[in-house]
């Protein structure tokens, strides 16, 4: 076992045998006095004629058993509480973390992954020397983001079009995005049921949606999640989010390439697709063009071109267009891959590519600027004392809105003196 590697199953399962027996590991020979069971140990009330003249005689009872013949606890088991050897995780050093990370080992990246997402103190400045190491690594890689209404068929397509991109040479990293992980508990994102050969697959990564409280946490650790992913050799970032909501914008703003997944049926109503979400489509993909839908999925293409015609490119001198495919048969997973390569390469080729890292990067400041100052605003002691008052002179007529936020603003201006 090297340092910086975790145990195997099969150590980890020696180590634990080891912590039940005895001396080297292996349990005692019946009869033979161990000095480690010495004393813990007598011999019954009674015991056969025979064994009374030889002292090797196997029967023992051990002292301080806790449990009885059925399982029950003994009267005396409060005496003894049981005590489970409890296996601790080696803390990693900055280094540690760094080496893991860019020999691509899952186990530190997940770890990683973990400290960037905590809201502890200390963990956030770990990450953010573990980010500030390896970010000469980051940056190369090829981010996608995927939206699309619930039933879409997002994680379908992920799997389909991720094992695609894997056998074509490429590791793949998927994340999710989603700000209302926190309500329901565990991220309804990034399922890994939908992504099963994917989730097994050495050279695929899938994390779920971080619980990060506000859109602006949640996007800040995405952010850092898809760097570390970068650094670890991930070659594809898929960003998957639900497309109701605010978090198409935080995502878009994190990607070089975003496509909009939808179903048949023309019209954006009909599907709850508001026009800004199309907006920031580079590409509208018909998904399920497959069986006795595909007709339909072909009609719905060109009403989603026809739609397009009055909708302003996301990116610069790129054309938004509609493409169908279907992630159960796959058909249609290729002219896409080739119509995102081509993004790519003319976005390159034009700057448009470079430009777009560039003023998404000065955002993330911007963004991780407001997002510290409103949690200082709010966690201020002191405007959390004068805050009710403040609301209740407003809802009284006693106050206007403006003269509420003056008066807060100068509470905490006087309170940060
Ligand atoms: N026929 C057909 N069914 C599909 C296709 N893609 C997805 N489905 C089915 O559509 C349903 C929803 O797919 P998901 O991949 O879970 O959809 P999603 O967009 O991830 O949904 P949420 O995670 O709830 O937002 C599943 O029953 C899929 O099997 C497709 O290309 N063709
Ligand atoms: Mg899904």
């Amino acid at each position: 076992m090297t340092d910086n590697k975790r145990p195997t199953p099969d150590e980890l399962r020696n180590t634990q045998d080891a912590t039940f027996t005895t001396g080297e590991g292996k349990a005692p020979e019946l009869g033979v006095k161990n000095a480690s069971t010495e004393g813990s140990t007598y011999r019954p009330d009674w015991v056969p004629e025979e064994a009374k003249k030889d002292d090797t005689y196997a029967c023992h009872v051990m002292k301080g058993v806790k449990e009885m013949h059925d399982g029950l606890l003994s009267s005396s088991a409060h005496l003894a509480p049981a005590v489970r050897p409890v296996q601790r995780r080696k803390k990693l050093t900055v280094a540690d973390y760094v080496r893991g990370i860019e020999q691509g080992d899952r186990v530190i990246l997940s770890r990683a992954i973990t400290l960037v997402e905590s809201n502890n103190k200390d963990h956030f400045k770990l990450a953010q020397q573990v980010l500030q190491a390896v970010l000469p690594r980051t940056g190369k890689a090829l981010r996608i983001g995927i939206t699309g209404v619930p039933g879409a068929g997002k994680s379908t397509f992920i799997e389909a079009f991720g094992n695609m991109l894997i056998e074509a040479g490429y590791k793949v990293a998927v994340l999710a995005v989603d700000p209302t992980s926190q309500v329901t508990k565990g991220s309804i994102l990034g399922d890994k049921t939908r992504m099963e050969t994917l989730t097994k697959h050495p050279e695929a990564y899938i994390r779920p949606s971080p619980a990060g409280g506000t859109l602006g946490g949640v996007a800040r650790k995405s952010r850092e999640t898809m760097l570390l992913c970068e650094a670890a050799g991930y070659d594809i970032i898929l960003v998957e989010t639900v497309g109701v909501g605010q978090s198409e914008v935080t995502v878009r703003s994190m990607v070089d390439f975003f496509m909009l997944i939808v179903l048949t049926g023309a019209g954006d109503e009909l599907q709850g697709i508001k026009k800004g979400v199309m907006e920031l489509a580079d590409a509208i993909v018909v998904n399920k063009a497959d069986g006795d839908n595909l007709k339909r999925a072909l009609i719905a293409r060109s009403d989603y071109d026809r739609m397009l015609h009055y909708i302003r490119p996301a990116t610069e001198k790129w054309k938004t267009q509609a493409y169908t495919c279907s992630a159960v048969t796959k058909d249609g997973l290729d002219e896409l891959w080739d119509v995102i390569q081509e993004f790519t390469e003319q976005g390159k080729e034009n700057g448009v590519f470079l430009k777009r890292r560039q003023e998404q990067s000065l955002r993330w400041v911007r963004d991780m600027i407001d997002e510290h100052l409103h949690n200082l605003f709010f966690n201020n002691v002191v405007i959390q004392g004068r805050m009710g008052e403040v609301e209740a002179a407003v809802l009284d007529g006693e106050m206007s809105e403006s003269q509420a936020v003056e008066e807060l603003i100068g509470v905490f201006d006087k309170s940060l003196q």
